[in-house]
């Protein structure tokens, strides 16, 4: 690029980057907002509560974002399993560029191999460079589908979605945010969580929007998204490794079967593994917060060991209520299945 064409084009960058926050401010204020867990608000923006620290990222990834036919988008609520999906999705597609020996991932947590849309790379850069990503570029997002950006919907790129049982994943949650909470922030008890989950007040919540928007965009175009679900994929992982690998477009050769290799990533991938390396041990984000956060139990069923069965009735009531008619129902772990 000419120098003078460069620097126009970042002084317009710029330009634009200070009407955006400058737009971003104004719109924040004039939003409904309740208490969050941090010590700052959860926005309703669209539908969705939005953290304060994801919403100006929200805005540029829904504005900005380019994608391609090729891309895989990543999805979840979070506590729902995404350090995993994106570990075994970058094993997936990354498998010819490294052997498992030699994977980025036994140097890198996968939330830094497969960055969050709006948490990352629009965070602070309404106009990141993504152009230089081999394909499939692999992205993820706790974005509601209603409010993803049409360019998604409209193209022929491929998302994975990813849900948990709201038990677990609330369980989940209220230790993850306990390792996190500020120090000068008083600490939320389970009760208060529960109590925010069923007014919908969860971070891209509610979250039976969240679950039903993908389920639905699922039933309605299966070639489009591929609708997981943890539990499931802890019963039974290897099938599960081939069916995201044929989805994202990658699918394993008899050769690779026969080597062993889906078994070898699955393997790769388990929860105990991932959580023994050095650097999901000792590693951590620039900004401080520890990779070790992401590993806990990795286990279906342990709410049980958490809720009491006042909070437990209280949310499953709620969910048979809004999941009712879907067709869809969540698999809560060792007590109430089959
Ligand atoms: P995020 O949405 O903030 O990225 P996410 O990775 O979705 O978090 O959720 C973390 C949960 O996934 C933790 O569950 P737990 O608190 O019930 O233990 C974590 O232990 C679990 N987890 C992380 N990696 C794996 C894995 N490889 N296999 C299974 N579960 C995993």
């Amino acid at each position: 690029m000419e120098k003078t064409t460069e620097t126009a084009t970042v002084n317009s960058q710029t330009g634009e980057e200070e009407r955006m926050r400058d737009e971003y401010q104004k719109l924040i204020q004039t939003l409904p907002k309740e208490s969050n867990w941090d010590g700052g608000y959860l926005y309703l923006y669209q539908g969705c509560w939005c953290p304060s620290l994801s919403f100006q990222g929200l805005i540029s990834f829904q504005r900005h974002f380019q994608v391609d036919d090729t891309d895989v988008i990543l999805i979840t609520p979070p506590k729902s399993g995404t350090t995993w999906l994106k570990a075994l999705a970058f094993a997936i597609a990354n498998r010819m560029h490294y052997p498992l020996s030699q994977s980025p991932l036994l140097t890198s947590n996968s939330h830094h191999l497969v960055p969050f849309l709006e948490f990352n790379i629009y965070h602070e850069n309404p106009f990141p460079n993504l152009e230089n990503i081999h394909s499939p570029r692999i992205f993820s997002t706790h974005t509601p589908y209603a409010l993803l950006p049409s360019s998604i919907k409209d193209s022929k790129c491929k998302i994975v979605y990813l849900c948990r049982n709201p038990l677990d994943r609330l369980v989940s949650y209220w230790h993850f945010i306990g390792k996190l909470r500020p120090e000068t922030v008083e600490a939320i008890s389970l009760d208060q969580l529960v109590d925010m989950f069923c007014r919908g007040l969860t971070a891209h919540g509610p979250f039976w929007d969240h679950v039903m928007g993908y389920w639905k965009a699922s039933q309605e175009m299966p070639n489009k998204v591929l609708y997981l679900q943890y539990e499931d994929m802890k019963v039974e992982i290897v099938s599960h490794v081939k069916t995201l690998a044929d989805f994202m477009g990658c699918p394993f050769s008899l050769d690779e079967e026969k080597q062993g290799m889906v078994e070898e990533i699955a393997s790769f991938c388990s929860f105990d593994n991932l959580k023994d390396l050095e650097v999901n041990k000792t590693g951590k984000f620039h900004t401080g917060k520890q990779n070790n956060v992401f590993f806990r139990k990795g286990e279906v069923g342990d709410w049980a060991n958490y809720l009491n069965p006042t909070m437990v009735e209280r949310m499953e009531k709620l969910m048979e209520e809004k999941l009712e008619g879907s067709g869809f129902t969540f698999k809560r772990g060792f007590i109430y299945d089959d």
